[in-house]
């Protein structure tokens, strides 16, 4: 039985992890990744402080429980309740403070990094509108005055898949911000390797700055469960040079992509307006 218990125990950790592993971040608990963002590294700095911190807060406790049990334990010739004690004022105080002090410590860290990827008073290179839908995205890459709709995967096991998907693309070292809106329901944009994400709401616009550092393509999708076809919602991400990211926008106005795709569609009639693009 204790057997068979831990065996589930084991597999149910080995799952977890491995689950964490498909967001591409291989290295485990304390990632070093390199600088996919301006803002990865104060994130994983964020996060691996944030976990020694709490490692090392654990290593104490358990310290201190072990060492209760093993110097206070009931011996053979105990035949006796020990010394019932009440209140401890100092050991109280103690354990009001130092936590009150750690909370105090991670929130003033998580504040200082959020107030600096939350920072939107930059000056931006360029603005993209991601508009999610049930169930893909489209993008208004509003500086260049073009648009691309995407249309739902079809998640069938085989292979190919990702190649239909919608595609963002991004110039590489250069400030985006992105203006997040919904058609439909609350989405949530997301890009794992970029190590964040926020949300599509409808009637209300967010907005969030920042510049990807290394070229490469990254997996995208939506991370807030917004109905039947949630999991198709994924995108591909494409972070090229100046040259590779103006001919992409080329071929966008060479199709007749031009302008901005409202959000006064539906969902079904922006899809049917790409397909009708992609003819
Ligand atoms: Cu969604």
């Amino acid at each position: 039985m204790l057997r068979r218990t831990l065996t589930t125990v084991a597999a149910a950790t080995a799952a977890t992890t491995l689950a964490g592993c498909s967001t591409g971040i291989e290295n485990g608990a304390l990632p070093s990744t390199p600088e996919i963002t301006n803002h990865t590294g104060t994130i994983i700095s964020l996060w691996n402080g944030s976990w020694i911190a709490a490692l090392a807060v654990g290593v104490v406790t358990w310290g201190l429980i072990l060492w209760a049990v093993a110097v206070y334990r009931k011996r053979k010739d105990d035949t006796q309740l020990p010394m019932q004690t009440r209140a401890n004022v100092p050991l109280e105080l103690m354990y009001t403070v130092v936590p009150l002090l750690m909370i105090g410590v991670l929130f003033t860290w998580t504040a200082r990094g959020i107030a600096e990827i939350k920072d939107v008073s930059a000056e931006p290179d360029l603005q993209i509108q991601v508009i999610g839908k049930q169930w893909s995205w489209d993008f208004n890459y509003l500086s260049d005055d073009v648009h691309s709709i995407g249309v739902q995967a079809q998640l069938t096991g085989e292979e190919g898949v990702e190649e239909t998907l919608p595609t963002l693309y991004l110039p590489v070292d250069e400030n985006v911000e992105f203006i997040l809106d919904s058609r439909d329901v609350i989405h949530s944009f997301w890009i794992p390797a970029f190590l964040y994400k926020e949300d599509t709401i409808p009637g209300k616009t967010n907005v969030f700055q920042v510049m990807p550092t290394q070229e490469g393509t990254y997996q995208g999708k939506c991370a807030e469960l917004c109905g039947e076809y949630h999991a198709s919602m994924l995108f591909n991400v494409k972070v090229v040079s100046r040259e590779e990211y103006d001919a992409y926008i080329e071929s966008l106005r060479a199709a007749g992509q031009t302008g901005a795709i409202g959000l006064e569609y539906s969902r079904d009639q922006a899809i049917r307006i790409g397909i009708e693009e992609s003819e």
